[in-house]
């Protein structure tokens, strides 16, 4: 395993070394060091200097990828190996943005000609519905688009969608179910037409309980505003899924069924079909504009030298804190409130790819694998749980994510915004001490109290503006970063029992609720919050 190899071993007697260097140090060493540990790639600007890394560690997290074999692996996943070998699947979201005219031929699938397929697919029926030509059963022109979807095939297009609201159509609001919670629903239905409201049903497998039941349900709001006429489903319910047979079996024509693939997984889903909500919402041009900026990043991981490659740096650099300075959390803290939902995307896209406790090989890790990840956009956070960041006592790694520009012409904070998060960052890396406060005339008695210990790592990104190619950029960047410590670990960052089994567990449980009494074999807390909830129902 890759904790016995000599490269882990090299990295933890760095680890231990460098334990007394500070950042404030580290920038006092080498003024050069901003410049030295930052990477431009293709307008996005990635500074890595107030991490707790110096060029050795580096070149010593390069040695553990290169023992990894993380080139192979990569060039693995681009080219269509079955890498999700759990399933034995290839995985191919990469694919999903590569150019039109570009050859990939994987398992005999010709996968641009597939892909570029359903993109027009997809661009044609934006275009219909945003020009009226689509209408609604009553003649009526969609006004609004209901995405009921959960997990995958919600988090993504739910993100883009807030975080490209200034490319928004002016006729056309997006959205968003995926809680079972009939609050959720009722919520998003308030206030909306049923004669302009169109709903996308979006599951990969087309068999997810929050999602089929929410969409039964959006489906007899709909029948009952016209008068029960089936007629009307066809021109109201669309679906984006893998299972055309189970599609059909719901009542969508499947003439109106987006596809995509098996080697899509549900948390890489969102430049599929799956963001069929987020291009109507916007345009099939700032749709192919997000897949250029996705594309770029692609190209970027797969060409440049690990030690210039941002994904596999901010990949090792999380690998470092994790298994050598023991940070079990990552905080991602957008400076830019259009992407208060990148953190919640992202806590499933890593949490759920690298949440493994088992090799590819079947074995149990002997180290600690995923980090937790969370985060909210700043500056709320400021006025809440950064207290912890600054002065609590274990260290968070941070990432930061902020633009030069507003993404929408509003009113003007942007100074002050930008002002924060820089400060933010600075405070974090270099803290302040003792002596510091005694010099600005602190009582004795307070001045631990109003000490900050510094030395708090994060990543600064930077982008002229949220536009929808950066955005393709920011999850290009985080979905290899992922991969890449899925590798250094061993593990098959595309499955997910865990979600799987919730799925199972709930629909044994559902039938006990509804159909009682009947005999209970769970453990007894179990059987009795099943008792107690029937009883209140009088079952
Ligand atoms: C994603 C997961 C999971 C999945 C949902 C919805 O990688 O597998 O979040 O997206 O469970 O699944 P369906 O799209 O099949 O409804």
């Amino acid at each position: 395993m890759i904790n016995t190899t000599p490269q882990w071993q090299a990295l933890s007697t760095l680890a231990e070394a460098q334990q007394g260097i500070s950042l404030r140090d580290r920038f006092a060493d080498d003024p050069t060091r901003a410049e030295l540990l930052s990477i431009d790639v293709d307008g996005l600007h990635v500074d890595m200097s107030k991490h707790l890394i110096d060029a050795d560690v580096v070149a010593a997290l390069v040695d553990l990828a290169n023992t990894a074999g993380l080139l192979d692996r990569i060039e693995d996943m681009f080219t269509g190996a079955h890498i999700n070998s759990t399933e034995d699947r290839a995985v191919l979201h990469t694919a999903l943005r590569l150019p039109a005219g570009s050859t990939l031929t994987v398992d005999g699938q010709d996968i641009p000609t597939d892909v570029h397929r359903v993109l027009d697919h997809m661009a044609d029926f934006v275009r219909r519905v945003q020009s009226g030509e689509w209408t609604g059963h009553t003649g009526k022109q969609i006004r609004t688009v209901v995405n009921i979807g959960i997990g995958g095939s919600d988090l993504g297009p739910y993100m883009a969608y807030r975080a490209l609201m200034g490319y928004r159509h002016e006729m056309i609001e997006a959205r968003y179910v995926s809680n079972v919670d009939g609050t959720h629903l009722y919520q998003a239905l308030e206030g909306i037409d049923p004669e302009t409201t169109l709903f996308i049903v979006a599951s990969k497998t087309f068999t997810t309980l929050e999602t089929l039941a929410n969409a039964t349900s959006a489906r007899s709001w709909l029948l009952d505003a016209v008068g029960g006429d089936e007629s009307a489903i066809a021109k109201h319910f669309v679906a984006l899924s893998t299972n055309a047979e189970g599609v059909a079996a719901f009542g969508i024509d499947t003439a109106n069924m987006f596809e995509f693939w098996d080697w899509v997984g549900g948390r890489y889903s969102m430049d599929s079909a799956i963001g069929l909500s987020l291009m109507l919402a916007t345009s099939p041009q700032h749709f192919a504009d997000m897949l250029a900026g996705f594309h770029a990043m692609d190209t970027h991981f797969r060409t440049a030298p690990l030690a210039e490659n941002v994904p596999a740096l901010l990949g090792l650099i999380g690998v470092y804190y994790r298994n050598f300075l023991d940070f079990p959390t990552l905080a991602v803290l957008p400076y830019c409130q259009a992407l208060d939902r990148f953190p919640a995307y992202l806590q499933q896209l890593d949490m759920e790819s690298n949440g493994k406790q088992i090799t590819l090989d079947g074995k149990r890790v002997p180290y600690d694998t995923g980090a937790i990840v969370w985060g909210e956009p700043g500056t709320n956070g400021q006025h809440a749980f950064y207290q912890l960041i600054h002065q609590g006592t274990t260290p968070i790694p941070a990432d930061f994510i902020g633009f030069y520009e507003p993404d929408v012409d509003t009113v003007d904070h942007h100074d002050a915004l930008i002002a924060n998060l820089f400060a933010q960052a600075e405070a974090l890396a270099f803290g302040k001490t003792s002596d510091e406060v005694r010099a600005e005339g602190v009582e004795e008695a307070l001045v631990n109290h109003k000490t900050f210990p510094g030395n708090r790592p994060s990543t600064m990104i930077m982008a002229p503006k949220l536009t929808p190619f950066v955005l393709g950029q920011l999850v290009a960047l985080y979905e290899h970063r992922t991969f890449v410590q899925g590798v250094i670990w061993g593990v098959n960052s595309f499955d997910q029992w865990g979600v799987e089994l919730g799925k199972v567990l709930a629909k044994a449980i559902i039938g006990e609720l509804t159909d009682g009494p009947s005999e209970l074999a769970h453990d007894s807390s179990t059987n009795a919050l099943i008792e107690r909830y029937r009883a209140h129902h009088r079952r």
